[in-house]
């Protein structure tokens, strides 16, 4: 946007907020100042926004639309304003006017809507596929109440409604013209027209109507405003879509009420098939509206759009797209299945089978009887041309139909040009082991595309004091193509960069440590670890193995009280599925010991542990930067990437990790010197299951300290937990310990002991930090969406490239 100036934006800012509250900003709340403020940021982006979409409609550029079940933005005030240019002129207009824009920023509600790193990094995505000038769009869903508010009582999680849109929005732009119908149940009959053609005749359906609210994403100084599509369910106006009892309309209303809070899990209720299906549907019909005015062929539709889905959730856009070119454009089946095939493309998140989406086909036939027909001819045509060329024993293991069930992963392999993991190691798992019979028949499609994340929030929004260093030291252009950080490197052996490297991390742990006074009531110093886990909570995570450790060094000290180790704080933050009962043990287990080290003073201060309430986006925006250890401790193979490792290696914490996920590909950059590996690799964990050799009780009746820490659990060492502590000393030792928990014990410890000695060598430990730093630019998303956008979507970007350079992965 065209430079305004501190007057101007103080005078324009005073009068928009009289405008809107009849009395003086100065006796405003910070509510009242971000809605003002917010309403002001509209009119410098609004234009924008209206010709960047103007624009790829006048020149037919190719657009991609990125469907996603979630989108975890965070609070957008400060980033729209970094985006535009205006967060210096923004910041220092409201201290003339006696506020201040963090405590401005805090009125706004963090949309949660989603669940964790599969949310956020589509959000990221949006953020980079902006910022590096590319024409793409997000679809998702308007939920009215986001991932649950969760609160600690006695312990225990408690799950409270977070219903964000309470104060309105003042990003959103409800778009009821451009509302569509989703059709669902009914029965469905094939019939003849006059001409004789065949067509589905619809009987007894339930019409809703998705109604779209865009949020515009703005691109990093560049002019960019493309748009973020959260669709709403209403029931449609009109006579012929009578809804007659009060059921029927609750229905409705259902539809986009809540987010389904689990992570990598599936849970396989009729409310979210009608979820999926709904913004799934929406999407397409939009998208197919607009490439109508387009008066183009419609073999020409993958030139000039392309979809991609996140994870299976919207896996139905491929009969849905089947559907509207077969039933309602009257093309063949045979053009719309290269049409289809050639319009979408797949990322798969996870390995893990109980995250794998298989609908019973009861359901989905009796929800979406028309579409059900169309995935049912797919797998027979997909059967019935792969036997000859691979014969029926490979080709019944890719069938999209088995056991009375429809594999959504199965139906989006087939269906779309490209499937991608999303780091070195998950697609090498997926090619060789869990998708290896679709490997064979399809080699081609199969792709990487590690994740990454953006600086603009990770670093330059959550992080002033390390920006401003990198600034004085390596100059801004790290801020359009992080690459550059590697500058950094050059500067390793200056200790006085070192020493101000300290003081920034010393400001972030200050800022923390206040946060944890203020809302916890506990004390922490600023000069302890700040050893960092901050995921959802989920057994594969491990967060119990940290927990072990605690204890272990817990018993050293009770032990030894003269032990010379430095302080520590663990600082966890995770929400638990409301239905995964083992994990909530877990959170009970965190904060009972957490209540017995915090208020045990033998233990001086050497061991506190906080755990946050409600983490989410806005929190880990304050903890990242903070941070000096970070925890990525999940049992290999099993974290299909992970992205706060990456946030919190560029805000310079040291990683403690076993090879999993993009650790390894951190580890790869930072070389062995500058990071903390432990534990198990795949191949021996794969060795394990293949010998059945495993036997966690031998380990336990064989290594003292494991038995000592393990005996805790059961008792009575740990006030507070009942059950809990049995059942998960069972998990461990009478039902052998699925996720190698004892196995990587000792080695997690020595590398822990490794990290205090080094800690205490401020020097080194510093080096150690700037090369993290140095080394995180090849993890930004602008990069990674750059590959997206040139190996799968064939999309360029419009504006000057702002990033000079960067890497294909061929
Ligand atoms: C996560 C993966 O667990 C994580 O490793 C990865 O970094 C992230 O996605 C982004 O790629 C996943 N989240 C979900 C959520 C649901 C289902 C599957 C996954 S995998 C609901």
């Amino acid at each position: 946007m065209e430079n305004i100036s501190i007057q101007q934006f103080k005078k324009e800012y005073v009068k928009k907020f009289e405008q809107l509250y009849a009395y003086r900003y100065d006796e405003g709340s910070s509510r009242e100042h971000f809605v003002a403020l917010g309403e002001l940021v509209r009119n410098y982006y609004m234009n924008n926004w209206k010709s960047t979409i103007d624009e790829y409609k006048e020149k037919e550029t190719k657009q991609v639309f990125y469907f996603s079940m979630e989108f975890l933005p965070g609070r957008m005030l400060k980033s729209n304003l970094l985006n535009l240019d205006i967060l210096p002129v923004v910041e220092e207009g409201l201290r003339e006017l006696g506020l201040d824009l963090d405590e401005v920023s805090m009125g706004e509600a963090d949309p949660a809507l989603g669940n964790g790193g599969l949310g956020r990094l589509a959000s990221c995505f949006m953020d980079s596929i902006a910022s590096t000038g590319l024409a793409g769009h997000g679809n998702g869903i308007r939920y009215q109440y986001g991932l649950f508010k969760q609160k600690f009582i006695d312990g225990y999680q408690v799950e409270l409604p977070e219903n964000w849109l309470r104060n309105g929005n003042v990003w959103e732009v409800r778009k009821e013209n451009k509302a569509v119908i989703v059709r669902f149940g009914g029965q469905v009959y094939m019939d003849t027209d006059e001409e004789g053609n065949l067509y589905p005749r619809y009987e007894n359906t339930k019409n809703i109507l998705a109604v779209p609210y865009d949020v515009p994403q703005i691109g990093y100084h560049n002019g960019i405003v493309n748009n973020l599509r959260l669709w709403s369910a209403e029931i449609p106006y009109g006579e012929e879509y009578l809804f007659r009892t009060e059921e029927e309309r609750d229905e409705v209303k259902q539809i986009t009420e809540v987010l389904y809070p689990d992570d990598s899990n599936y849970e396989g209720r009729l409310l979210r098939l009608r979820q999926e299906y709904f913004f799934s549907s929406a999407g397409v019909q939009s998208i197919i509206r607009y490439f109508k005015t387009l008066d183009e062929d419609w073999s020409l539709l993958p030139d000039k759009i392309a979809i991609h889905i996140n994870d299976t959730h919207p896996a139905l856009v491929v009969p849905e797209l089947m559907r509207i070119l077969i039933d309602e454009e009257e093309l063949t089946w045979d053009q719309a299945w290269e049409i289809t095939k050639k319009t979408i493309s797949y990322t798969n998140h996870t390995i893990l089978q109980e995250a794998m989406e298989r609908w019973p086909i009861d359901m989905l036939e009796h929800l979406l009887p028309r579409i059900y027909h169309i995935i049912a001819e797919i797998n027979r045509r997909h059967i019935e041309k792969k036997i000859p060329l691979y014969g029926e024993e490979l080709t019944y293991r890719t069938t999209i139909i088995e056991d009375g069930q429809v594999k959504m992963a199965n139906l989006a392999i087939i269906g779309s040009h490209s499937i991608n993991g999303v780091a070195k190691l998950h697609t090498n798992i997926l090619i060789n082991e869990t998708l290896h019979d679709f490997y064979l028949m399809y080699p081609n499609k199969f792709n990487n595309k590690t994740n990454g994340i953006t600086q603009r929030r990770w670093v330059q929004l959550s992080n002033p004091g390390l920006t401003s260093l990198l600034d004085d030291v390596i100059g801004t252009d790290w801020k359009s193509n992080p690459e550059e950080l590697i500058l950094l490197k050059a500067h390793v052996d200056n200790s006085e960069l070192l020493n101000r490297l300290e003081a920034v991390k010393l400001e972030n742990k200050k800022r923390f440590a206040k946060y944890v006074k203020d809302e916890m009531g506990i004390e922490i110093d600023p000069n302890a670890i700040f050893d960092v886990q901050i995921k959802r909570l989920h057994a594969y995570k491990r967060q119990l193995l940290n927990v072990l450790h605690i204890l272990d060094r817990y018993s050293q000290i009770k032990e030894n009280p003269d032990i010379d180790i430095p302080k520590r704080v663990f600082i966890f933050g995770a929400k638990a599925a409301p239905s995964y009962h083992y994990a909530k043990q877990i959170i009970k287990l965190i904060n009972a010991v957490a209540d017995l080290v915090n208020n045990d003073t033998d233990i001086k201060d050497l061991i506190k542990i906080v755990f946050v309430e409600n983490y989410g986006v806005s929190l880990a925006e304050l903890i990242i930067p903070a941070a000096d250890i970070s925890e990525q401790i999940s049992l290999a193979g099993k974290e299909a990437s992970g992205t706060s490792n990456m946030k919190l290696m560029a805000n310079g914490a040291l990683t403690m990790a076993t090879m999993d996920g993009a650790t390894i590909e951190i580890y790869d950059y930072v070389g062995k010197e500058n990071i903390y590996i432990f534990g198990l690799k795949n191949n021996d964990v794969k060795k394990y299951h293949q010998n059945q050799s495993y036997n966690s009780r031998n380990i336990y009746e064989g290594n003292a300290s494991i038995k000592r820490v393990l005996n805790m659990l059961v008792d009575g060492s740990i006030p507070g937990i009942y059950h809990e502590g049995q059942d998960i000393f069972n998990s461990l030792v009478k039902f052998n310990d699925e996720y190698f928990l004892l196995k990587d014990f000792d080695s997690y410890i020595q590398a822990h002991k490794q990290a205090d000695k080094d800690y205490q060598d401020r020097e080194k430990w510093n080096r150690m930090a700037l090369l993290n730093v140095a080394n995180s630019g090849p993890f930004s998303s602008d990069y990674t969406i750059l590959r997206y956008a040139d190996e799968i979507w064939k999309i360029e970007p419009q504006v000057e490239n702002l990033i000079s350079s960067y890497t294909p992965v061929k």
